[in-house]
């Protein structure tokens, strides 16, 4: 029972990095001239350690292009680019990215997708924790105080024996200051 209990716990923990989603580019109808990408990629939410899949047809592509060439419609300078007719792309960091089929005059017609890939949700609650963790330097200072409770027990016996003497010291003038105005 304990051990099904953890087990479950585990797969709880464990679940977000299992959340990891294929977005099929244009749902069934898949990666061709036909397709609205603007308002498809609207409809999605990207997150790193996602897949974008791209599903065509031998006469499409794929190429993944900057900013600048997505919007000249310019594959020449393609970071990456596919002609298999199913290509997975794993969204491996966060920020926009930008795909064109290099077929001549297919981009000019809208077959081009731009997407915003948003970082783990996990690393949302990562930022609010530095406040937290700028509390811990306090918890050593705490461990620092115990050492010096002990030092002055020892240093006080010969400050005492001082005192005293000194008390003493003052006790005789006095008793002989007294002596001498008795006298
Ligand atoms: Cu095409």
């Amino acid at each position: 029972m304990a051990m099904a209990t953890f087990v479950l716990l585990f797969l709880l923990l464990a679940s977000p990095a299992a959340f990891a989603k294929d977005h099929v580019v244009g749902g069934d109808g898949g990666w061709s001239q036909s397709g609205d990408y603007t308002t498809w990629a609207g409809g999605e939410t990207f997150t790193v350690g996602d897949n974008l899949v791209f599903n065509y047809g031998g006469s499409h592509g794929v190429a993944e292009v900057s900013k600048d060439d997505y919007d000249s419609c310019n594959a020449a300078n393609a970071l990456q680019s596919f002609s298999d007719g199913k290509t997975t792309i794993k969204l491996s960091k966060a920020g926009p990215m930008y795909f064109m089929c290099p077929t001549f005059g297919h981009c000019q017609t809208g077959m081009k997708l731009e997407i915003n890939v948003k970082s783990g949700s996990s690393s949302t609650p990562a930022g609010g924790s530095p406040p937290s963790s700028g509390t811990a330097p306090s918890t050593p200072s705490d461990s620092d105080s115990p050492p010096t409770t002990p030092a002055p027990a020892g240093k006080s016996s010969p400050n005492g024996a001082a005192d005293i003497s000194g008390g003493m010291f003052g006790f005789s003038l006095a008793l002989g200051a007294l002596l001498a105005l008795m006298s």
